[in-house]
């Protein structure tokens, strides 16, 4: 998408940079070849394209039936806090922070205890509303160890703008101490 940009960018530029030097160059064009070239035969591809990577890249966030079964952690929300448990880790208590394991999927599972929230980390993926009464499953993956933050991306009252939260992804080897030492 960026490289993408940079592209149109450059083409929308350049034309700019030509109508005021050159104007007599552009005027011979047709305004109709105008409209069929920058209003269909451009963006056509172009939206075609997004459509397509979104659906690709999108599928790859949704568990699916027969993927081997990624760690889960459950993430609760509640006015104005997040909270963690670990039901595959069994012995961890619940933590304010959130510890994953680096450089593998883990499903989120999201629930609220009172109004809509929304689960969001925006550096590891998409956002996925935490609704009350309602698990909502969302596949996210830190690539490397390394501390990233996360938000409540939904307005659920005057404590909204505090509702953020801390991630620390471990390496692999060091997640269970990590987990142990949060107790
Ligand atoms: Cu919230």
């Amino acid at each position: 998408m960026f490289w993408g940009s940079v592209i149109l960018f450059a083409l929308v530029l350049g034309l700019l940079t030509l109508s005021l030097t050159r104007p007599a160059a552009l005027k011979a064009i047709r305004p109709m070849h105008w409209i069929i070239g920058g209003g269909l035969l451009l963006p056509v591809p172009v939206l075609l394209l997004l459509l397509v990577a979104a659906v690709l890249l999108g599928e790859r966030l949704l568990p699916r039936p027969g993927d081997p079964a990624p760690m889960r952690i459950e993430a609760r929300a509640s006015q104005w806090q997040w909270r963690f448990a670990y039901p595959d880790n069994p012995g961890a208590g619940e933590t304010e922070v959130l510890h994953l394991p680096a450089g593998q999927s883990v499903d989120m599972v999201v629930t609220a205890e009172d109004v809509i929230h929304s689960f969001w980390i925006p550096r590891l993926g998409g956002k996925i509303d935490a609704i009350p009464g309602r698990e909502n499953i969302i596949r996210i993956a830190a690539d490397k160890p390394g501390i990233y933050r996360g938000i409540c991306a939904e307005y659920c009252g005057e404590g909204h703008d505090i509702m953020g939260f801390v991630v620390e992804a471990h390496a692999p080897a060091d997640f269970a101490a990590a987990l142990e030492a949060a107790r």
